[in-house]
């Protein structure tokens, strides 16, 4: 999982955050346990699966119930202690031959049949049993944890925290709502509360999480829209090199002619990527770029077509005008281009993420979202409110300013990531 280590790395200021918050909810009114009582795991019927013996061993401890009196007996005892405590002296224990097909009592020698490591157990941090006859007969205790019951105060605590890693009030009431749905007078500790909430996220993330299509049709039009900043050309530069990696041949055209600098930062990538670029006079059309683009890429028998475009007009007018004559252009070419509109989104904006698809979904016809700057953000949560309110495909994501900083988006890895789950 190579690539879930990068991603949590990158996203390791979202997730360190969700993670310190949910510790830091649970500790709060938590008390510590060391896995479930004994006294209710244990029961005649359960000991003996538990324990793994044969059937006809099961029928011999039943013809022998004396031996399990006294084996109960000793295991219940020992939750009533209390501090864990470790035996001091010689003690019997219930012996089980399945090859015999026999049951006996023997008397353990502290000295001679117990390992130093069990008699060394830090108990000492746990409240309760740590049962020293469960760890002898193999029953696994679990590690001392700190769990909360949840209540009402629990809830809103997550809910706040939700709110605070940019998930949006609504997807977070939803997502709290869900994972305490069932669970009111439980106790949680903080691992459980994160695999839930990581496959709360995974579940409104997974319909959303599709690569972009690709069409037989070709040159396939991508016209790549977004505010100033927001990484539409890094991303175009990633994407050529991805699919020219992948076999594709690709073409860009420069379309944001507004300054020179964007050209010559756009040519840099498509070096990098071994993909021709088209350019213009700064200033000049950008819709007859991609009238030119288009003939270009025909010619060439390209596969794809990336188009980038300006973000930073005066106005919303000028960019709605700007983006519609480009489309309108496109269409006297192909009459079904663009193939795909891609907004980049800088998750570094958080919520305004989600104001810049409203806009933008108005200008354009949206088709897809690929997420930037995903590492180094605490804001990495907004990626599902996004999702939760647009269900807009989610082709990448943007994880670094490298040529091979753009990843596909996995809506399990991204989860764990996010919440901390399954890494410390
Ligand atoms: N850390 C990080 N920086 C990025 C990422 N994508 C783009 N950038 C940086 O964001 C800045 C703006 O990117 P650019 O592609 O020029 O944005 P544009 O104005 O939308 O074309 C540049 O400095 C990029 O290197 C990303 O995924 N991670
Ligand atoms: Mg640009």
């Amino acid at each position: 999982m190579a690539f879930f280590k990068k991603l949590k790395e990158k996203l390791f200021k979202s997730s360190s955050k969700l993670e310190e918050g949910l510790d830091a909810i649970v500790e709060d009114g938590g008390e510590l346990y060391d896995g479930e009582k004994l006294t209710d795991q244990v029961s005649p019927k359960t000991l003996v699966p538990k324990l793994a013996v044969s059937e006809i061993v099961m029928e011999t401890l039943e013809k022998a119930p004396e031996a399990v009196e006294i084996e109960l007996n000793a295991i219940q005892a020992e939750p009533e202690a209390p501090k864990a405590e470790l035996p001091t002296a010689d003690f019997q224990t219930l012996k089980i031959d399945d090859e015999q097909k026999q049951v006996s009592l023997e008397t353990v020698d502290l000295k001679k049949d117990v390992p130093a490591s069990m008699l060394e157990a830090p108990v000492e941090k746990s409240t309760g049993s740590a049962g020293f006859f469960s760890r002898l007969m193999r029953l696994e205790a679990e590690p001392a944890v700190v769990r909360r019951v949840l209540d009402d105060n629990m809830l809103e605590q997550l809910e706040e925290l939700l709110i605070s890693s940019d998930m949006g009030v609504d997807t977070a009431l939803r997502v709290a709502a869900n994972i305490a749905e069932g669970r009111f007078g439980k106790k949680l500790s903080t691992d459980e509360i994160k695999t839930l909430l990581s496959r709360e996220i995974t579940r409104i993330m997974e319909p959303v999480a599709r690569p972009l299509p690709l069409y037989s049709q070709t040159p396939q039009v991508v016209l790549v829209v977004g505010v100033n900043g927001s990484g539409k050309t890094t991303t175009i530069g990633k994407l050529a090199s991805q699919f020219k990696v992948a076999g594709k041949s690709v073409v860009i055209a420069a379309g944001d002619t507004f300054r020179a600098a964007a050209v010559e930062q756009l040519q840099i990538w498509g070096d990098r990527a071994g993909v021709p670029v088209l350019t213009a006079a700064e200033g000049s059309d950008p819709a007859s770029l991609a009238f030119d683009a288009i003939e270009k890429a025909r010619a060439d028998h390209a596969d794809l077509l990336l188009i980038d475009t300006a973000g930073r007009l005066q106005n919303r007018t000028d960019l709605m005008e700007e983006l519609s004559k480009i489309v309108r252009v496109i269409k006297k070419q192909d009459p079904d281009a663009p193939h795909n509109t891609l907004l980049v989104l800088d998750a570094t904006t958080g919520q305004n993420a989600l104001n810049q698809v409203d806009t933008f979904k108005k200008l354009a016809d949206v088709s897809g979202l690929v997420m930037t700057k995903l590492d180094g953000t605490a804001k990495g949560g907004v990626l599902v409110a996004l999702a939760d309110k647009f269900g807009l495909p989610i082709h990448a994501i943007g994880v670094g300013e490298q040529i091979d900083d753009l990843s596909p988006f996995d809506p399990e890895d991204y989860a764990k990531a996010l919440t901390g789950q399954g890494v410390s």
